[in-house]
């Protein structure tokens, strides 16, 4: 069986619009994504979370609501477990990182097309409020071939 990789996700909620990042390099870039990546060594994945939004946007967030796992399973790459967090308490100014270019969306604007193909799957469901487990699995060019999405 290949390693699990844990990573996080971090969403800033807010008045009916979504912040999402433009991914400027490494894995996902060109895509929009909300913030987070992998662990510091002895970290946990709230604690995690906060510092990659902190890294990626310049903004320190509070009130964090966990929303749910979810894996995925690639036909190439090691299966990822993405913690998923919100939030819509941040305190300072957006700033464009080497990594992210921020911006915010409105809820009936959300550029699915151009993020990863699972987000429009369990992303609407996490907007109005509900906790999702969720399995992607993926072949060796990045598509879907087989998905389970629960609500909790
Ligand atoms: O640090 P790194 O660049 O590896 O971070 C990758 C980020 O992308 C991390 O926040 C987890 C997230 N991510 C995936 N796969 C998917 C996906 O399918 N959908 C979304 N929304 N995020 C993903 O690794």
């Amino acid at each position: 069986m290949k390693n699990v990789q844990v990573q996080t996700l971090l969403l800033i909620i807010k008045n009916e619009k979504i912040l999402l990042g433009m991914k400027k390099r490494g894995f996902g870039v060109g895509r929009y994504n909300g913030f987070g990546g992998k662990l510091d060594p002895g970290e946990a994945p709230l604690q995690a979370a906060r510092r990659e939004m902190k890294e990626e946007t310049g903004v320190d967030v509070r009130n964090i609501t966990k929303c749910g796992v979810i894996k995925f399973f690639s036909g190439i790459r090691e299966t990822i477990e993405m913690h998923v967090y919100r939030t819509d308490m941040y305190e300072g100014e957006f700033q464009e990182s080497e990594e992210m270019r921020p911006k915010w969306f409105r809820f009936n604007r959300i550029p699915y097309s151009r993020m990863w193909p699972d987000d429009q799957h369990w992303l609407p469901l996490v907007i109005t409020g509900k906790k999702v487990r969720a399995h992607f699995f993926f072949n060796e060019k990045d598509e879907i071939i087989k998905k389970q999405v629960m609500v909790y």
